[in-house]
């Protein structure tokens, strides 16, 4: 296999799909070396097989506003890969969705989720539908008409999505109404629901908490103390949320919070009341960062990420591609000593680039943000055996698979000078579970 090649096939044939090349690429130029140690890998043409999608659905969503007017969306699911486990991923609803951004979402997706040790295949899904302005009558029925559409290609052996950027516990809860109707049965087809209805405790936490869990394991290896440590963390959303609240647990200092239209930075440090504040602010009003800043009195930077500021660790959670070459620069001569990505890809090539080369830890999301899926695999666990577990029971499975996920990296991805390429390691480490598990079920 040679990395090149293969790319620009895939560019020929799936072509004005950046996000999509950019996350294959990054996976391939990892897993380059490893790979061409297994001759029958390449006779068996597995990087192709690896790298396209099983299959993609794509739908129209029509739904009607509250002034009578009708619209139409986008819908579509991609199912990347069910080798290990059933197809399982996040449903995304933001104006930016697009065939590009699913797919590399579904690629990535499917070796997060090797990574966890639970067994579960990758998939994505979404629709171009943004919530953002809609009363939650609108986005009930858009809910409502994006299943009558997908509810015949998901199930509980099948295919279980759950939440992403703008999807959480409430349009969960509309779409899951929507197929158990359909579907005319009571199963876990999706994750991140509602306590009264089969969700798990500490679903909504994970992703954020399972973040600074695998923070943890890397400062760890240092000696380092986490209390005290200024923190840069950006998004305002469930991810952004519960990275804060971990962080405060343990000692740590955040300080700025983001949205799509800018962001605070708060000198003082974000405490449990303000994060009750941002909570509420976010998920009952609905309403932007900025009115953190007019509540609290601190800086707002409008139309601008928080990587200039001063910290000594990045967390960003908001979206793929937030942090650039430049931001990169910008953290790294401020000082910062590790980024930890509860993002899909908010790192460009070139970001992760100036953190290899500066040498401080770099934790890709695949590996950092795998605790929300995995809560999410431990959901659908005990959906199946019709028991719900206790917070402690769930969170002490989240520490031990975050462990596990970072005592991978390691494994796969120590360098000679003793370095750790956390995007080595994970890339190789959930890559190869997948191949093996392809290799041994046959050429389908
Ligand atoms: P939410 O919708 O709860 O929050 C998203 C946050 O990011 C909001 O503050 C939003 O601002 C901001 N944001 C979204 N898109 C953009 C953009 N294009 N530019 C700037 N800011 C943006 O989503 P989550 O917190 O669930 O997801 C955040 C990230 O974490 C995503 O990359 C997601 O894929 C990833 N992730 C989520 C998991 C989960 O369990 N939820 C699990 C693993 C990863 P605004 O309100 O203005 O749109
Ligand atoms: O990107 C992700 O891992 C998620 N949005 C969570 C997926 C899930 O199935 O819980």
């Amino acid at each position: 296999m040679k990395v090149e090649q293969v790319l620009e096939d895939l560019k020929r044939r799936f072509p004005n799909e950046p996000e999509y090349h950019q996350a294959v690429e990054e996976v391939l130029e990892s897993i380059e070396e490893v790979y061409n140690e297994h001759p029958e890998f390449e006779k068996a043409n597995l990087i192709e097989r690896l790298c396209i999608p099983d299959r993609i659905f794509s739908f129209r969503v029509t739904w009607v506003d509250d002034k009578g007017n009708t619209h139409t969306n986008m819908g579509y699911r991609v199912q990347h890969c069910n080798a290990i486990g059933p197809y399982k991923g996040g449903i995304r609803f933001h104006a930016s969705v697009s065939p590009s951004i699913l797919k590399f979402l579904a690629f990535e997706q499917t070796f997060k989720n090797s990574l966890t040790t639970l067994p579960m295949g990758g998939a994505k899904g979404g629709s171009d539908f943004s919530p953002k302005g809609k009363s939650n009558a609108e986005v009930m029925r858009f809910c409502q008409a994006f299943v009558t559409e997908l509810w015949r290609h998901i199930g509980p052996d099948t295919d279980v999505p759950a939440g992403d950027i703008g999807v959480g516990g409430r349009e969960v809860g509309y779409m899951f109404g929507m197929y158990r109707k359909l579907a005319h049965e009571f199963t876990g087809t999706f994750t991140g629901k509602g306590l009264t209805f089969g969700g798990s405790l500490i679903r909504p936490e994970a992703t954020g908490y399972g973040n600074v869990y695998f923070l943890l394991e890397m400062l760890k290896t240092k000696n380092i103390d986490i209390k005290g440590k200024k923190c840069l963390v950006s998004g305002s959303g469930n991810v952004a949320q519960y990275t804060c609240e971990k962080l405060i647990e343990l000692g740590a200092i955040p300080v700025t919070l983001s949205d799509s239209n800018g962001y605070i930075y708060d000198p003082e440090g974000i405490t449990a009341e303000k994060l009750a504040y941002v909570k509420e602010l976010k998920e009952l009003y609905r309403g932007r960062i900025s009115e953190y800043a007019e509540t609290y009195g601190c800086k707002y930077v409008p139309n601008a990420r928080p990587w200039g500021e001063k910290g000594d660790i990045a967390l960003p959670s908001a979206t793929q591609n937030e942090v650039n070459g430049e931001d990169a620069k910008k953290l790294v001569a401020n000082g910062v000593i590790a980024v930890s990505e509860g993002a899909n890809m908010p790192s460009t090539p070139e970001a992760i680039a100036v953190f290899h080369e500066a040498k401080i830890f770099y934790a890709p999301g695949k590996a950092a943000n795998a605790g929300g899926v995995s809560v999410s695999g431990l959901e659908m666990t005990q959906n199946s055996e019709r028991l719900s577990w206790s917070s402690e029971q769930v969170d002490e499975k989240l520490k031990w698979i975050m462990q596990n996920i970072h005592e991978n990296c390691v494994k796969y991805g120590t360098e000679a000078d003793g370095y750790v390429n956390y995007v080595k390691g994970a890339n190789i480490a959930g890559f190869m579970k997948v191949a093996k598990a392809v290799m041994a079920q046959g050429i389908i």
